[in-house]
């Protein structure tokens, strides 16, 4: 199975500032030359950088510290020393910076290639030659530079999708998405093929890139933790149209719509405001009697049935999602 990640601590740490020199002109002739020791260079920052080709948090690592360069050392001849160099930490748009102590959320990356400076490096210290002064000539000492600590800081990624596929396990979601994406989710004939969130891309009119994200199935309970409870939620709460996708051979297809909508709503009431359409999926399961009546069932609701092996109303359904997208 890939790995997904979506929220990690990681520690980071920008950069010292180099020491300032403590040094003094040698030059033939100037046997006491004044003093010449350059400042210490800045450390480097920490940013963290949001890249369209990230999905997940995956590359991350615990353990690790995610270090920028130190200042380097003044010198004399009244050189600066080199600044440390930045460090750029890549990261999938949506991701939320947070001060794992305090718990504040820092600021909450979603547009493309936005960066945002997370620690700050230390100042150089200043050179003896920056002590200088009419009334005393020859400082011997030059000041440390900042020195930085290591801080903590959380990672939680909120995927930025424009549609998301919401159902019970089994309906049919990595499906649909599979024939409407390039993605290529796993499938199978039993619940909870989907342990990870997918995403896909789709083009709708006039080449418009949409974001469709699959979620794991949702079941009764999920809100106390069945199934694989909500936590994957939080991949949908960005979006702007929501699919119901419900199984039309399903028993009891109006209290499938409510669990679905009451589940969502136990995790954030948000998320019933949002554009929504009803997808009855494998309709090739019923003849068109039945599908019929289990449409009716459903009376009120914008609903469309379609069908993935047959292909039926999928043009439709990407029509539908261009009118809910623009609306
Ligand atoms: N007959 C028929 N079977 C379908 C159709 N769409 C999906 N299936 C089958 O239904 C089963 C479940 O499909 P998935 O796409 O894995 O369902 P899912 O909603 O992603 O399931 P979870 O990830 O477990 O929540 C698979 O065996 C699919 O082949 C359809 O249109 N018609
Ligand atoms: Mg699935």
């Amino acid at each position: 199975m890939a790995k997904f990640t979506d929220t990690i601590t990681i520690r980071v740490k920008a950069g010292n500032g180099g020491p300032g020199s403590v040094s003094f002109m040698r030059e033939k002739y100037m046997p006491k030359g004044g003093p010449d020791g350059g400042d210490g260079g800045k450390g480097g920052g920490v940013y963290f950088e949001t890249n369209m080709n990230l999905h997940n948090l995956s590359h991350f690592s615990k353990n690790r510290i995610y270090q920028a360069g130190n200042g380097m050392h003044g010198m004399g001849a009244n050189r600066t020393g080199h600044d440390g160099n930045d460090l750029v930490v890549k990261i999938p748009p949506g991701t939320q910076i947070i001060n794992a102590e305090s718990g504040d959320i820092l600021v909450d990356l979603v547009d493309e290639n936005t960066r945002y400076l997370a620690a700050e490096g230390g100042i150089g210290g200043k050179g003896n030659a920056f002590f200088k002064s009419s009334t005393f000539q020859t400082p011997r000492f030059a000041q440390p530079g900042i020195k930085t600590e290591e801080i903590l800081i959380t990672l939680n990624l909120k995927l930025i999708a424009d549609i998301g596929l919401v159902g019970l396990p089994n309906s049919g979601k990595s499906t649909l998405l599979s024939i409407l994406t390039n993605a290529r989710p796993k499938i199978g004939n039993y619940p909870f093929t989907t342990l990870i969130p997918n995403l896909g891309i789709i083009e709708g009119r006039g080449g418009k890139p949409y974001r469709i994200a699959d979620i794991p199935g949702i079941i009764e309970g999920a809100h106390k933790g069945h199934g694989l409870g909500l936590s994957f939620l939080q991949h949908i709460e960005r979006v702007k149209v929501i699919l119901y996708l419900i199984e039309c051979t399903g028993d009891d297809l109006l209290y499938n719509l409510e669990l679905l909508k009451s589940e969502l709503g136990f995790y954030n009431g948000e998320l019933l405001k949002k554009p929504g359409y009803i997808i009855l999926t494998k309709s090739d399961l019923l003849d068109e009697e039945e599908l019929n009546e289990r449409i009716l069932i459903l009376e009120g609701n914008k609903l469309l049935a379609i069908s993935a092996v047959d292909k039926k109303n999928i043009t439709g359904l990407i029509e539908i999602i261009d009118d809910l997208m623009d609306g």
